[in-house]
Formats: structure tokens, sequence, C-alpha cells
């Protein structure tokens, strides 16, 4: 049975099968052979409350007019799906192909209300992904962005790296960024290393769980 069937076996047994099935006006589908980067942007709410936001809108556009990388939609599954995914060993999965979310080059995360950092947690549980940024040592990195991001400590040690401010002109910067670290070969730390200079703050992995702000400077 593959991930999509399993998936299928559920839409029966749930409330609101439609937030989990994707295929929507709009929505875009790529052969994931044409891209070198993959990326799946999480809103951590259900899809009826993350659909209505006009950030993952012009992220999601902004990402997917780039031919070398596809950006795919990840909701929060109601508590009924996730205990049914739970028991099913089924991952948080992406909704246009399926993927597992771990499967993919980089998870961005929109941070719009702090009530929701819980369910960023939830969320990297069912993706199958350690939760300490510090303990990832393959998957996606996890980039986080939006109104709350400007306080990013909280969520520190789960996050491998912040950007402040609006997203369009950032977002090429690290994907760029991301594609030259990951022809060059070398070791996940250096990601972010790369990444310094771009308006963004990182979580540094190797000294502590704080934030170290790193400038284009340093
Ligand atoms: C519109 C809005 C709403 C609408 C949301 C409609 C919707 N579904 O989108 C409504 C009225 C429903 C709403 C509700 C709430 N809201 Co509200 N909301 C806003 C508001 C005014 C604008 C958000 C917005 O759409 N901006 C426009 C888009 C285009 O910009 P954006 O989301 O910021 O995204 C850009 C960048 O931030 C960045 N970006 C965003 N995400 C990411 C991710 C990555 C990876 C990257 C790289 C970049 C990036 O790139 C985007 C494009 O440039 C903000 C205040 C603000 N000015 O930001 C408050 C705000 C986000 N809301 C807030 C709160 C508290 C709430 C509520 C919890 C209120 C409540 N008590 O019920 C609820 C929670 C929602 C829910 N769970 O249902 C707070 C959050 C503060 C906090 N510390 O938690 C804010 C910051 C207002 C405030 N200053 O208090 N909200």
């Amino acid at each position: 049975m593959t991930l999509s069937d399993k998936i299928d076996s559920l839409m029966m047994k749930v409330e609101k099968p439609v937030r989990y099935v994707g295929g929507e006006f709009g929505s875009i589908m790529k052969n994931p052979e044409d891209v070198s980067v993959r990326y799946a942007f999480l809103f951590p709410d259900t899809y009826e409350v993350g659909m209505s936001h006009l950030g993952m809108k012009i992220l999601y556009h902004t990402i997917n007019k780039r031919e070398d990388a596809w950006c795919e939609r990840v909701f929060s599954p109601w508590v009924d799906m996730e205990e049914k995914m739970r028991e099913n060993d089924i991952p948080l999965f992406s909704l246009e192909s399926r993927t597992p979310v771990r499967e993919f080059d980089l998870l961005g995360v929109t941070l719009q209300y702090e009530m929701s950092y819980t369910n960023i947690l939830s969320a990297l549980d069912l993706a199958g992904l350690p939760l300490r940024a510090a303990d990832r040592h393959e998957g996606p990195f996890v980039v986080c962005g939006g109104p709350c991001a400007y306080n990013p400590e909280p969520l520190a040690p789960f996050v491998d790296f912040f950007v402040l401010g609006d997203g369009e002109v950032s977002t090429h910067q690290y994907i760029d960024v991301y594609k030259e670290w990951k022809a060059s070969g070398r070791p996940r730390e250096d990601f972010l290393k790369m990444i310094v200079g771009i308006n963004i703050t990182v979580t540094d992995l190797r000294m502590s769980d704080k934030i170290k702000k790193l400038k284009a400077s340093e």
C-alpha cells in the first residue's frame, strides 16, 4: 500500500476530509525530477485557518515561479486525523504530492501567532523529525518567518534559522545558497554559515541553544 493509498483509506473516517485532499484550482504540480529544491511550506494550523493566509500565497507563488524549485503546502491535521495518522504510521505529508515532509530540502514555517507554537512541535514530531535543531543531522532545514519571528527566542532550539521581514526577496536568497551548499557537499552546519549576510537570524547549533545574531560583516 502506498502512502497515498493509506491516506485515502482514512478519508471516510475523519471529519472534513477535504482538508487533506488538495488538487484545488491554483495549486501547483511539478515533476520532482525537474527541480533541485523541494520546499514544504507549513502553516501550523488546520487547512481552513491557513488557506486564507496571504503570506503563504505570496511565498508559494514566489517560489513556484522558479523552474528549479517546487513549493508545496502543509497544514496541521485536526486531532482526529493526527490520531489516525499516528495509528497507521502515516507521517506528516504535503498536500500537492503527498510526499513526507522529512523528504523535503527546506521546511518553511510561518509564525503568525504564538498560540501556534505547540502545533509546530507536533508537526515536527509527526513528520518524524527530531524536535531540536541540534539533533537533526539530516532532513529539511527548518526556517521560520512571519510577524512572530521578531521574537525568535522561544522557538530557537527547534528552528535552524529565522528570516525577519518580508519573504519575497530573502526566500530566493536562501534557496540559492541552499543549492550552492547542496552542490558543494559541505557539512550541514556550513549551510547556516553560508546564509550569513541575508537579513537573517541564525540559531547557533554547536555552541548552545542561544540565538546568535550574525551580521553581514561577521
Ligand atoms: C490579517 C491578520 C489576521 C487575520 C488572519 C486571516 C488569515 N487567515 O490570514 C485574522 C483576523 C483571522 C487574525 C486572527 C488572529 N490573529 Co492576526 N493578524 C493579522 C495581521 C493584521 C496581518 C497578517 C497578514 O496577513 N499580513 C500580510 C501578509 C502578506 O504578510 P505576512 O503574513 O507577515 O507574511 C509576509 C512576511 O511576514 C514573511 N513571512 C511570513 N511567513 C513566513 C515564513 C517564512 C518561512 C519566511 C521566510 C517568511 C515569511 O513573508 C510574507 C510575505 O512578505 C497581523 C499583524 C501584521 N501586521 O502582521 C496580525 C497578527 C499576526 N495576529 C495576531 C494574533 C494574536 C491573532 C489571533 C491569535 C487573535 C486572537 N486572539 O484570536 C488570531 C489567530 C488566528 C487563528 N488561529 O484563527 C498577532 C500575533 C502576535 C503574537 N505574538 O502571537 C499579530 C502579529 C497582530 C499583533 N500585533 O498582535 N489575524
